[in-house]
């Protein structure tokens, strides 16, 4: 019923249309041509300045309406030069948009056809073209070389002393994965991925350096003024690891680990007191349309001082110890590695073994 109805409301509107244009028609010729070619113009002029005036009281309320919904200071180092590139882009393009809007409408109306005025057969200017040309492009490059020049620090080497940590999305939520004291991550092998016993990453147990690994879900921890370093893998589908109050966002891909790094300048609990919020967190999201439970993948990031990162880490247990059952991760020499599952599959992959550190 609903479409008849609509189908009958396009109708009329088309049949309105219809006659509105077939009596200005009529009223022309009454008039005579000529007067109503002079009203149309003076008509149309006059639509030129009014949407001008609207448009920018119409840009002016927008930023008005959306002034407090915009994200806040940026929580990282590299944020802070994101938001400065952001904000050097938004004022050149701002002062272009400005002077061309402008010129733009108000020359439609001042330059309207008056028998009183020839046109001015302007057809080429070197000087000029040279001119649009070259400044333009001068504030192009500037504007996408402070870009390239962010975007190979962010995704370059990290600092020496920086906290790392494997991020790793899977349809669908975010599984983290901390180096042990040896700093170092164990290796680990996707056939061994069993979410059944305790293994969402298929760490190679027979590795020692995975018996210290601390695998962790949704939190992730990270430490104020201390550099971290993400390593970024997907289990699955392309996933994206989405940090907005640190201005950070870096593709998961399946099969090749991508890196990115930052530096925290705010623990949760100064970003609370900042925010006047005390149930603010920093939050990880998914930035890629991975699949039916996509909305889901909110991970959270909790950044605090080093002591309290220090006590975190020694409450929580490494997987290893869970799931072998071992309290004390075990010494390199004492694993015996011939007679674990993943050594005889490992020996069997041969070569076609994957295993990244
Ligand atoms: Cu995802």
């Amino acid at each position: 019923m609903s479409t008849i109805f609509l189908i009958l409301i396009l109708l009329l509107g088309f049949l309105i249309t219809f006659q509105i244009a077939k009596a200005s028609e009529y009223v022309g010729i009454l008039k005579g041509e000529k007067k109503n070619f002079e009203q149309n113009n003076r008509i149309n002029g006059f639509l030129m300045i009014a949407f001008l005036v609207l448009g920018l009281i119409g840009v002016y309320w927008c930023n008005e309406l959306y002034k407090g919904k915009i994200l806040g200071e940026a929580a990282s180092d590299h944020g802070e030069k994101i938001d400065m590139m952001l904000r050097i882009t938004l004022v050149i393009t701002g002062i272009v948009f400005f002077i061309t809007q402008i010129l733009l409408f108000w020359f439609a109306y001042k330059y309207q056809y008056s028998e009183k005025r020839k046109a001015y057969y302007f057809p080429h200017n070197n000087k000029l073209e040279l001119i649009w040309t070259v400044i333009p492009a001068i504030a192009l490059t500037v504007l996408v070389g402070f870009g390239l020049l962010y975007w190979f620090k962010i995704t370059g080497d990290a600092p020496k002393n920086a906290l790392q940590v494997e991020v790793t999305g899977k349809q669908f939520n975010w599984i983290f994965r901390y180096p042990g004291k040896d700093n170092i991550f164990g290796k680990k092998y996707f056939r061994n991925i069993d979410d059944k016993s305790d293994n969402s990453l298929g760490l190679l147990w027979d590795d020692p350096a995975t018996h210290d690994d601390l695998v962790v879900n949704t939190t992730m921890y990270l430490i104020k003024n201390k550099p971290v370093k993400l390593i970024i893998n997907s289990r699955d589908v392309i996933h994206d690891v989405g940090l907005v109050h640190f201005r950070m966002k870096m593709d998961a891909v399946p099969g090749t680990p991508t890196t990115m790094w930052f530096t925290p300048k705010y623990t949760t609990e100064e970003m609370r007191q900042k925010l006047h919020d005390p149930e603010f967190d920093y939050e990880l999201s998914c930035d890629q349309m991975c699949g039916k439970g996509h909305f889901s993948m909110r991970g959270i990031v909790k950044v605090v001082t080093q002591e309290e990162f220090i006590l975190w880490r020694a409450k929580e247990k490494p997987n290893y110890a869970r799931v072998v059952g071992d309290k004390t991760p075990a010494a390199p020499a004492q694993a015996d590695s011939t007679k674990t599952p993943t050594a005889k599959l490992k020996s069997e992959a041969g070569t076609k073994l994957v295993a990244e550190k």
